[in-house]
């Protein structure tokens, strides 16, 4: 099993703990970022393992359950969109004129490693079909 598998199977366990997860403390300050793009809702941040020259993540400032997509529901809607919306604008703020990949993760099978609803903005290069 390669690392990431093992690192991802490993945070599916404590996902609904209610712990703060890494993120809370980013949002916090307790723990530094690079933070691009901020609003009452949303943080955009620069990913600290960038898998492209431009690589940031849009996340929730409040949780309040979201610890991945499959557990949203109908209340969350409206911050699911906002958060596609903030994606898109930062990704323009960052030049990505050309375009760029959005990805989410979730759970064990999708690879997730942060039990905190986040979207991968990658982008600055060529990205490979399917995935890659
Ligand atoms: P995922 O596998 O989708 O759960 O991705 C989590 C991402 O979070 C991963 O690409 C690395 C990033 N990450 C983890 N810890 C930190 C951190 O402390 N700071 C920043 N900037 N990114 C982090």
């Amino acid at each position: 099993m390669s690392s990431e598998v093992e690192k991802a199977q490993a945070a599916a366990s404590g996902a609904d703990s209610g712990a703060p997860t890494i993120f809370d403390k980013i949002i916090s300050k307790e723990i530094p970022a690079q933070v691009i793009y901020e609003d009452d809702q949303a943080l955009a941040f620069r990913d600290i393992s960038p898998q492209g020259p431009v690589h940031f993540l849009v996340i929730p400032k409040v949780r309040n359950g979201l610890t991945g997509l499959s557990k949203a529901t109908e209340e969350h809607k409206p911050l699911l969109g906002h958060l596609l919306y903030v994606a898109a604008q930062v990704a323009k703020q960052e030049g990505l004129a050309k375009g760029y990949r959005v990805t989410i993760n979730d759970g064990p099978d999708g690879s997730q490693s942060v039990y905190h609803l986040h979207l991968h903005i990658i982008g600055g290069r060529q990205m490979t079909a399917p995935f890659g």
